[in-house]
């Protein structure tokens, strides 16, 4: 199959002399196994790799690699040089032809790099080859975020939830390192058993480990289980924050509620979720949450391990879904985001798109509104449309509910307290036999209640 290259492009400063034996593969290794976080003691320089597939943009191409840059900057660790292979299906041994894995070499010696990343995820035999072939370490995108989330963890949860997505990471890719390993095995808690390698005994101890995380987190996720059926008694309607990362999701909730939550124009800021209460036109208290941006290839180990806290998502009653006028292909955004919903059953939550950073965009954002029936434009930080945006999603509550009116036999006390607890009551009169309930209810607990329906008023009227 023909390999068309593009020609290397070294985009950084020569190198210094400093850095002539730094190839140590700090980078993207989560440093020590108890706090998945990695010491730096320099800027590690990176060479970054991408491949365009049959059916793939050379546009779209480039700019995951653009994505990637940044997400190696936010790291803490420098892009010298990127390269692009045109191939029509991976190579299984090192991901990119024999050819270019050769000239892969020779670029990261010219260029001293510390570490080589590929845009896409690596088998770890792929990873193992390419090490072996390139004299350094090789790393990919799924290794970068997750690394990025280690360092911005701060509460517990969050760091149980990265160290876990990491582990996922780290065990099939373990192997046996050899030799300063195995001499370690000698340690309390490491011991050998007959017959067991060096390997097998890694792998028991960070099965441990994630088996000892995993019942950390299911503990925060009962205790936060029990808060959330708190505020479910207390009937207050919950909006999620969603959208890709740096979209503005926690300066919208800072502009909302002044929640004063974090704000920073790098990827990954927020990683727990957020929630403040807000009032609606009309007085109408809600709850606003701001939640863990998403990405394009977004590492599957760190959904699976976000899991409890993305419920706050799937039981939203709306989502605002905050995108980034100013991204080179907000569209894309878009679809990265409801691909991440979708996969963890928040597919059917009604959304409203939110076109954030207006200030900065003002055409493009006009385009996205044309294009997107129902959307709204807005700039968090310039305060433009944010009434409106409340309003709309005021619009939005109301219409996902109906107004019912039921017959409750007097001797159903549970049932009428039950609708006290779950709807708004808006009349109740004694009528022959039961009592007349005239109440506001969402869909979900009009079709609970439909036995006692006496007839449906429609959505909206009171
Ligand atoms: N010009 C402009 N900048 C904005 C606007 N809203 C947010 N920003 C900037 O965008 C950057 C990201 O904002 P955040 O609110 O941290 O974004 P986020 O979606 O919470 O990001 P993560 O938590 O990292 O996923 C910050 O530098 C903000 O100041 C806006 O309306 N206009
Ligand atoms: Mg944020």
């Amino acid at each position: 199959m023909p390999e068309h290259d593009r020609t290397a492009v070294p985009t950084g400063n020569p190198p210094a002399a400093e850095h002539t034996d730094s190839h140590r593969g700090a980078f993207g290794a989560f440093g020590g196994e108890t706090t998945g976080l990695i010491e730096r003691s320099f800027r590690e320089r990176i060479v970054i790799v991408g491949v365009q597939f049959p059916g793939d943009d050379a546009e779209d191409v480039e700019r995951s690699l653009d994505e990637l840059e940044q997400l190696v900057d936010t790291a803490g660790a420098d892009v010298v040089a990127r390269l692009i292979q045109r191939r029509n299906t991976p190579e299984p041994a090192t991901y990119v032809g024999k050819g270019k894995a050769e000239e892969l070499r020779v670029l990261s010696e010219h260029v001293d790099a510390d570490t080589v990343v590929f845009d896409d995820e690596l088998t770890p035999a792929q990873q193992f080859n390419l090490e072996r072939l390139l004299g350094r370490s090789a790393i990919d995108r799924t290794a970068v975020i997750l690394d990025i989330f280690g360092q911005n963890a701060s509460s517990q949860e969050g760091k149980a939830q990265v160290q876990l997505a990491q582990y996922r990471y780290r065990l099939p890719r373990l192997r046996g390192k050899g030799r300063a390993l195995s001499q370690q095995a000698g340690g309390i808690g490491a011991r050998r058993g007959p017959g067991e390698t060096q390997l097998e005994v890694d792998r028991r101890r960070i099965l441990r480990r994630m088996h000892k995380l995993e019942d950390d987190l299911r503990a925060i996720a009962k205790h936060r289980d029990t808060q959330r059926k708190a505020r479910r008694r207390s009937r207050l309607r919950t909006i999620a924050i969603v959208g890709y990362t740096n979209a503005g999701k926690s300066s919208l909730l800072n502009a909302l509620t002044g929640a004063g939550v974090l704000v920073e124009n790098r990827l990954f800021a927020t990683l727990d979720a957020t929630t403040r209460r807000a009032e609606l036109p009309g007085g109408e208290p809600v709850l606003l949450t701001d939640t863990v941006g998403f990405i394009a290839k977004l590492p599957h180990q760190l959904v699976e391990a976000f899991k409890s806290t993305l419920e706050v998502v799937t039981e939203a009653d709306l989502l605002l879904h905050v995108v980034d006028v100013s991204a080179p292909d907000p569209d894309a955004h878009i679809f990265a985001v409801r691909k991440v919903l979708d996969e963890n059953g928040a597919g059917s939550v009604p959304e409203l798109l939110v076109f954030n950073k207006l200030d900065k965009a003002p055409a493009s954002a006009a385009d996205l509104v044309a294009r997107h029936p129902g959307s709204i434009a807005v700039s968090a930080t310039a305060a433009i449309g944010l009434p409106e945006l409340l309003q709309r999603a005021a619009d939005r509550l109301r219409s996902q509910e109906t107004i019912v009116e039921l017959h409750i036999p007097f001797s159903r006390g549970d049932i009428l307290a039950a609708l006290h607890r779950e709807g708004e009551v808006l009349v109740e009169s004694a009528g022959e036999g039961a009592m007349v309930v005239r109440v506001r209810l969402d869909e979900a607990a009009a079709t609970r209640f439909a036995e006692f329906r006496a007839g449906r008023l429609g959505a909206g009227s009171p």
